[in-house]
């Protein structure tokens, strides 16, 4: 028996890959290109803070590498090196406006990948945890057919979804839907390692991530949930609040402490701030893989159906219990009818 600790992540997907004899391996390699190109944003991360010795956006570095933004830096790492087998014909990302085509020539072409390149870059000049989040779809167009519906697909299509944390240290989640496994980054050998083996969230939540200076802006029925999760449902009294301002890095610390994260909509955002293919639906296979649940407020993210790439979801997620309290009080008629929840795209 392998030790598990030793067990680096490419060698943990084939284990599992083990399980499906059929399977040709470009899943696997798939998510091993991932784990590698997160790898090179997690190493240009570190250095982020030497941007204004070293230069500059658009100067040259010590290295005589150009410097850029890093969000660009990382969609750019994300285009070259996921998918480089031809397992991939579309992709879209956070960063671009359209989705792009990638020549799979000399591959299968089956999947398609979907990106948040950097989550949370408003945060890196303080150094504070950013993140990668991906969604890998199969293609369900034939070949010659390919378009844009194949990235309109509901979260619960998902063959996998995931995230890299840069923080303290650098963590890759991901789910292929048997289990949410964490790999920590030993830097020394530039391997990610097993650590955090089949994720469960603590099923009563005990923080609450919410942005409280747009409490203005939202619904008298979110006002309300806010206010029994901060003074108690229970006799128990109320929870904590930890909000980081990062998506990844305020899920990541739900996910094992127990939580939940709250982005509801505001009166200026009617639909919240948050993207539903590249943040919301990555987000809730994992929350649902580890027992967990995402909601828009009115039902489960994952049965939305995308109506753009770029449409934005309300986002209430984590521990299962607390998010199907909330989407209870945001129906109860009690508090009032009105912008609590709900997306578009709910089949009906
Ligand atoms: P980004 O994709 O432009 O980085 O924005 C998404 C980020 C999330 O990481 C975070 O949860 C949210 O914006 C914070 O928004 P706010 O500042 O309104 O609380
Ligand atoms: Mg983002």
């Amino acid at each position: 028996m392998p030790n598990k600790n030793l067990l680096n992540v490419e060698s943990h997907i084939l284990d599992m890959q083990r399980l499906h004899p059929s399977a040709s391996g470009d899943f696997t390699s798939l998510l091993g290109d991932i784990a590698f190109a997160a790898k090179v944003i997690a190493r240009e991360v570190t250095r982020a803070g030497l941007v204004d010795i070293l230069g500059s956006t658009g100067a040259s570095n010590i290295q005589g590498e150009t410097v850029q933004k890093l969000d660009d830096y990382a969609n750019a790492i994300m285009l070259k090196f996921v998918g480089r087998r031809g397992q991939v014909c579309l992709m879209a990302s956070e960063e671009l406006p359209d989705p792009v085509r990638i020549d799979f020539r000399e591959g299968s072409g089956k999947y398609v990948v979907v990106f948040d390149p950097l989550d949370g870059s408003s945060n890196i000049d303080a150094n504070v945890s950013i993140g990668t989040i991906f969604s890998i779809y199969r293609r369900r167009s034939r070949i010659a057919a390919i378009c844009n519906d194949d990235l309109l697909q509901p979260g619960r299509e998902l063959a996998a979804a995931g995230y890299v944390v840069y923080g303290s240290s650098t963590m890759f989640v991901h789910t292929t839907g048997h289990g949410v496994h964490g790999y920590t980054l030993d830097p020394g050998i530039g391997e990610f390692l097993l650590s955090h083996e089949n994720i469960k969230i603590p099923f009563a939540a005990g923080i609450y991530s919410v942005n409280e200076g747009h409490e203005p802006l939202w619904s008298p029925a979110v006002r309300e949930v806010v206010r029994r999760l901060k003074y108690g449902r229970q006799e128990s009294g109320g929870m904590s609040a930890r909000y980081i301002g990062s998506l990844v890095a305020d899920f990541h610390r739900n996910l094992l402490y127990g939580g939940v994260f709250l982005y509801p909509p505001t009166t200026k955002a009617p639909l919240g701030k948050l993207r539903l293919l590249y943040e919301a639906a990555p987000l809730a296979m994992i929350a649902e893989n580890a027992g967990g649940y995402a909601s828009d407020g009115a039902g489960p993210i994952l049965d939305l159906v995308p109506q753009g790439v770029h449409q934005r979801t309300p986002l209430y997620l984590g521990s299962r219990e607390t998010v199907l309290w909330i989407e209870k009080m945001l129906a109860d008629p009690e508090f009032g009818s009105g912008s609590n929840g709900g997306g578009s795209g709910r089949a009906v």
